[in-house]
């Protein structure tokens, strides 16, 4: 990597979690690939050579273990998946320029090339471990065919991670009162020997590689915590026929497949090999970006020197891999002689109506779900994005979805634009010639400078608004010069207007390509270029467009009521037959007020005894908010309406605080809002996050400086 800011001279790959093919996409795993596909396509905007890679997982249990559950070979099921993949993500606009899997020959030979240069450079070593055993059916029971307690946090886990819990990786052995997923009894423990990766050797170097690395805070936070103390070191082996095999030609390993985890990252390698080799060296040379010059760059070390020389590795994952990808696999590149990656991006969840989304209760909404119902991907994409900072969780709900597309895209983008352009067309036939204003230039130019900013520093969310806000200026532009009134009276000012709106527009296009790469093409063709808006430079957004264009039509659809209730209705009738099925279905109330109605306290409230996990802390979600309005709720003495900004949107929130606070002394005050406290109905008021108060007098907590809003509070 280098620590150029983008456009560096080298170019860049950018990677996305490789999904395990062994079940349908969901909107939680669109989420990376929706982010990566953005901040690819911004980082080529800005002139930065960029490759997007990804492909299937095929192998480990993952994929075994549902396979033999439909009674199907494991190649044969995941191929068929890995095919749906390959068609599905083009749907929803994310082009990839390799889309591979890790069953092909590419990937299998680095694999195994990998192994070969850890042993080489004596980084593997053999080991006798207890591995868990199924007596009735005389097996190994590795990763998924196992479940017990995690020996780190105590929640129950599966073999290889703590899934529910701490999210920690989990060695073979490590699991504590194993139970075989195959027959439900307890495991047995039995020797074996197993090829392990001696993380221990790359300790130094794993604390100068995460103060090194860029990206979201989570990525290279957490894993400092993990690298304290000797490192573990790493089973590379398991007991299974499915899987890339331990190469032949190095000592001891017949019969082992080599872990999932080891040949899943090699193929962001593998992948990007597979689109030099087609596309040519010439045009984008994987070796360049993913490989060390020199033997002297072998070992354990870094050297800071290097960097210039190598090209960007940025991966995008989601927040639960972070440990696979700050830690073992950074030693596995360096240990084979690689480059390290430059950024790691872990994307937040998905959640569902407020509740996280799980495929084992039906709560859910699936990527073929979206497309059948017609909506154009660009709109999912854009919500995606906009929803939240990229390593915070995202609530999805058809609510909020028509709520946004119809306020944010139809409402504002999708207004502005076509009222310019119809404007334009049917007093001028296109663009007016008149120069740009001064004011409409450094505007469009300030756009551009934040959009490059957000770009390094890896913000979707911001490039995303971007061409937003510009949209937004371009609405009270309009509206306060009001060029329907002017072009009788003052035909000149009326063209210049116009001039300076068409021109808002082109930038709006350009800016907005990266999240809606297909409304930002069909408004390109509007404004009567040439060409795709892929392919322009940003300056381009300063550009005239054509004189001549003809009559537009409107770019976004308003999403109709109907439609969102029977999806709504649906996703319901889904969640309780499901839950129906289950025994009970434990409902909590649902609190959305302040909370403090019910403050009966005396003195000091004893303190909670059980400890909550950092995990746990980091999924409460509070922000620097400030209230702008409050207003009594009818028929409740206890109740305000408060209208509560967050930085990204403006949410309501019914709290108890009309008996402790003035109402008319609210708005203005700063609070602290949680805001992803399920939402709640009180009176016929939807309550969409909690304020936070201390004791009987409802005490606003509130910040002492003036961080911005929206702020997380951590
Ligand atoms: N196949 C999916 C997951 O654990 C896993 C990612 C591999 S990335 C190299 O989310
Ligand atoms: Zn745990």
């Amino acid at each position: 990597m280098s620590n150029d800011e983008f456009p560096t001279d080298q170019p860049a790959v950018v990677t996305c979690g490789l999904p395990y093919a062994n079940g349908d996409l969901h909107v939680g795993h669109l989420r990376t690939y929706v982010d990566g596909d953005a901040l690819s396509r911004s980082l080529r905007r800005i002139g930065q050579q960029t490759a997007f890679v990804s492909g299937s997982d095929m192998h480990g249990t993952p994929v075994a273990v549902n396979a033999a559950e439909e009674g199907v070979e494991p190649r044969e099921f995941a191929l068929d998946f890995h095919e749906t993949y390959a068609e599905t993500f083009p749907q929803f606009n994310i082009e990839f320029d390799n889309y591979g899997h890790t069953d092909d020959e590419t990937n299998v030979e680095l694999t195994q090339e990998f192994v070969r240069s850890w042993v080489e450079n004596d980084h593997v070593h053999e080991k006798e471990i207890e591995v868990a055993w199924d007596t009735e059916e005389d097996q190994p029971l590795p990763d998924r065919y196992v479940e017990g307690t995690c020996p780190y946090c105590g929640e129950q886990a599966r073999g290889d991670e703590c899934d529910e819990g701490c999210q920690r990786h989990l060695e073979p052995g490590e699991i504590e009162d194993p139970v075989s997923t195959l027959t439900g009894n307890p495991a047995e423990y039995r020797t074996r020997e197993h090829k392990f990766l001696r993380l221990a050797d790359f300790q130094e170097y794993l604390q100068g590689f995460l103060d090194r690395l860029e990206g979201t805070d989570n990525a290279q936070n957490q894993p400092r915590e993990w690298i304290e103390g000797e490192l573990q070191d790493l089973c590379i082996t398991r007991d299974m026929d499915w899987g890339v095999d331990y190469p032949e030609d190095v000592d001891g390993g017949e019969d082992l497949v080599l872990y999932v985890w080891v040949d899943a990252p090699i193929e962001y390698v593998a992948s990007t090999k597979q689109y030099s080799e087609r596309v040519g060296d010439d045009e984008y040379d994987w070796e360049q970006v993913w490989k060390v010059d020199g033997e002297e760059h072998h070992g354990t070390e870094w050297d800071d020197d290097w960097t210039d020389d190598n090209g960007e590795i940025i991966h995008v994952i989601g927040r639960d891999i972070i440990q696979h990808h700050a830690v073992f696999w950074p030693v596995m590149l360096r240990g084979a002689g690689y480059n390290e990656p430059r950024s790691i991006l872990a994307t937040g969840f998905v959640g569902i109506d407020g509740k996280a989304l799980s495929t084992s209760r039906n709560r859910a909404v699936w990527a073929d779900e979206y497309l059948d119902a017609g909506f154009h991907p660009d709109l999912f994409r854009y919500y995606i994005a906009t929803g939240a900072q990229i390593d915070t969780d995202v609530d999805f709900s058809w609510d909020r979805f028509q709520e946004r597309v119809n306020g944010e895209l139809v409402g504002n983008v999708g207004n502005f634009i076509y009222r310019s352009l119809l404007f334009a067309e049917r007093n001028y036939d296109g663009t007016p010639d008149a120069a740009v204003s001064d004011d409409v230039r450094d505007r469009i130019e300030s756009a551009i400078e934040d959009f490059e900013t957000a770009v390094r520093e890896y913000d979707v969310r911001e490039l995303a608004e971007i061409a937003i806000e510009l949209s937004n200026y371009g609405n009270e532009y309009i509206q306060r010069n009001e060029p329907w009134n002017l072009v009788d009276d003052d035909p000149d000012r009326a063209e210049q207007v116009i001039r300076d709106c068409v021109q808002l527009t082109k930038a709006v296009a350009v800016l907005m390509q990266p999240v809606l790469p297909g409304k930002a093409e069909r408004l390109w063709g509007q404004l009567g270029e040439q060409g795709s808006v892929a392919d322009v430079t940003l300056d381009s957004a300063l550009e005239a467009p054509p004189a001549e264009f003809g009559e537009p039509a409107e770019l976004f659809e308003q999403v109709e009521d109907d439609h969102i209730e029977a999806l709504n209705e649906e996703l319901q009738e889904r969640v309780e037959s499901e839950a129906s099925t289950e025994a009970s279905n434990g409902g909590g109330e649902a609190a959305g007020d302040d909370g403090d109605d019910d403050a009966e306290t005396a003195d000091l409230q004893p303190l909670v005894e059980d400890r909550i996990s950092f995990e746990d802390f980091e999924g409460v979600d509070m922000r620097v908010g400030e209230i702008r309005s409050a207003e009594p709720v009818e028929g409740a003495d206890k109740l305000l309406r408060l209208e509560v900004d967050i930085g990204h949107e403006v949410r309501q929130v019914v709290a108890g605080l009309r008996q402790l606070h003035d109402a008319e002394a609210l708005p203005g005050t700063r609070v602290i809002l949680l805001a992803n406290m399920e939402k709640a109905e009180l009176f016929g008021i939807e309550s969409n996050g909690m304020v936070l108060a201390a004791g009987d007098e409802a005490d606003l907590l509130t910040t002492h400086e003036d961080a911005p809003l929206g702020t997380r509070i951590k």
